[in-house]
């Protein structure tokens, strides 16, 4: 895992501020001034040579991170915020639907308490964090930082559910969780104090459980490929790799290409009864018969957004896709030498106004210290999807020029046009980061059939689509061959969607007969 170091980036390059004037010109762009000062602002790392280094680079210079004097925490800051208020904001009112309730547990629990989930708890056991002490002074019962909720709501749901009528109670909460994570820290992607949402639901039935577990996961696929146009794979994890708590497991799973990595983006447990019985969770039937709940959990977090910028950012920093782009478009002004500078300026207020109107996200840089060229440098690092440029020739043929942020290109607009043409162009521009994502990630997809492939299509960075028997010692077996520097190759799920198996198909590791295709790879 030596690809990604929690390493605070140089910040030598300061950001400093450029002489005023010059920049572009009726927004085509001086091109030899600004190529200097954007390695002045910009990146020293690229996204193909050192991967590690860009990424922490781009979440600092971006401003989305900042780094913490505790390791494996990090401060978000509001560019990171406002996409995690985006995409809540669309769960929330999806789960709403759901008759999914929002509530707030305590985020202290009690070693009694944590210690009831003993069995499953054992493993993560080193990854609790402790309160020891209030002042100076040993507290005489130490007390847990949830690390999950199950064993902080489930003495609860045993209070509340009596009857058939308290069934099904659906409960989420908005929370930060902690996990004193050992293995190299990465902004997003593993840290040790993160936000998510936890699920936490109970049924009567097996049947309402399992049909909830699929819905949730859908409207993960949904937060992955329509907000953060990422391709996912839904599928069932392994029994090595689901929640030990629980009955199954389902996720969707992305993959970082330039690192080879699968990624799992989020998770939708089917717990079964196992909980229920450590928790003493029962209700009377209808029949007026005890009978245990079926329950469900389920989290994304703020990996989410790690795996945006890891999937769409380039050499010139974030990229960030307009449904979740707190700026979807830049209005900058190009003064030109003796041009009218106010003329200028209001036309940028009122293409901010117009848009606005028109329900889009849209701000103006009138800063008067950094030159235009500064300016694009300084937006594009930041990763806003378009930028709007308006000189004193645009002025003139009353025209804006549009610059896309995930291919460069440029068009000159008819102002009369504005509200549509963005419009179009913003929804091109997530169609397309989806579509170049997607095109990677499966040209990354490689089939191996047999332990030869395999190994060679690990080493090739590929995500990998296998022939499994589905047997546990089998993946141990997997694990131990491929073990190393840089981190065993496991199981990241089975795909909902199978291609066809052919009678008499051997896994590609023990050659004993197929159950499933599988995708393997190294993972976050
Ligand atoms: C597993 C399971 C589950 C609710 C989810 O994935 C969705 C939301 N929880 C989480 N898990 C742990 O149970 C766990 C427990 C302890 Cl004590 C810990 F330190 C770390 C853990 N990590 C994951």
């Amino acid at each position: 895992m030596a690809d990604i170091a929690d390493k605070k980036p140089n910040v030598n390059a300061k950001v400093k501020k450029a002489k005023g004037g010059g920049g572009g010109g009726g927004g085509g762009g001086g091109k030899k001034k600004e190529v200097k000062k954007e390695t002045g602002l910009g990146l020293t790392k690229k996204k193909d040579e050192n991967f590690g280094e860009w990424y922490s680079e781009v979440v600092v210079h971006g401003e989305m991170i900042e780094y913490y004097d505790i390791s494996g925490c990090y401060i978000l800051r509001p560019w990171t915020m406002a996409i995690w208020e985006i995409m809540q904001a669309f769960f929330d009112a999806e789960i709403k639907k759901m008759k999914i309730k929002n509530c707030y547990f305590p985020l202290f629990v009690s070693p009694a308490v944590l210690e009831k989930e003993k069995d499953h708890i054992e493993g993560f056991a080193p990854e609790v964090a402790w309160v020891t002490k209030s002042g100076k002074s040993e507290l005489e019962v130490p007390i847990a930082i949830r690390p999950t909720s199950e064993t902080v709501m489930y003495p609860y749901y045993s209070k509340w559910i009596r009857g058939h009528r308290d069934l099904p109670l659906k409960l989420n909460q908005w929370c930060n969780v902690v996990r004193w994570e050992f293995s190299n820290p990465t902004p997003f992607i593993r840290s040790r104090e993160f936000l998510w949402q936890e699920g936490h639901t109970a049924f009567a039935t097996k049947e309402e459980a399992d049909k909830e577990v699929l819905e949730i996961l859908e409207l993960y696929r949904r937060i992955y490929e329509e907000f953060l146009a990422i391709p996912v794979v839904k599928g069932k994890k392994s029994e090595n790799e689901k929640f030990a708590g629980g009955l199954y497991t389902t996720s969707v799973e992305a993959f970082v290409p330039n690192t080879g990595r699968g990624v799992q983006g989020a998770t939708s447990h089917c717990l079964g009864q196992n909980f229920a019985k450590m928790f003493d969770i029962t209700f009377e039937n209808e029949k007026g018969e005890k009978a245990m709940i079926w329950q469900n959990s389920w989290a994304y977090s703020t990996r989410t957004i790690g795996v945006m910028v890891m999937v769409h950012g380039d050499d010139k920093g974030l990229v960030l896709p307009p449904k979740v782009a707190s700026v979807q478009a830049v209005v900058i002004p190009v003064p030109f030498k003796d041009a009218d500078t106010q003329a200028i300026f209001d036309a940028c207020l009122k293409t901010v106004e117009e848009l606005t109107e028109a329900g889009l996200r849209v701000e103006a840089d009138l800063r008067d210290n950094y030159s235009p060229g500064w300016k694009y440098s300084h937006w594009e690092l930041k990763g806003v999807p378009l930028r709007i440029e308006i000189g004193p020739k645009d002025l003139e043929k009353k025209q804006v020029r549009l610059a896309r942020r995930d291919n460069s290109s440029k068009v000159d607009i008819p102002m009369v046009d504005l509200v549509k043409e963005v419009k179009e162009t913003l929804e091109k521009i997530q169609q397309n980061l989806f579509d170049v994502a997607k095109q990677k990630r499966d040209a990354s997809i490689q089939l191996a059939k047999t332990w030869d492939e395999f190994t060679a299509a690990l080493g090739e960075k590929k995500l990998i689509l296998a022939p499994w028997c589905d047997e546990q010692a089998v993946e141990e077996d997997v694990k131990a061959r491929t073990k190393g520097e840089i981190g065993a190759a496991k199981s990241l799920c089975s795909p909902f969607d199978q291609p066809e198996l052919p009678e008499g198909t051997l896994c590609f590791a023990s050659g004993k007969p197929a159950k499933k295709w599988t995708y393997w790879g190294r993972s976050y």
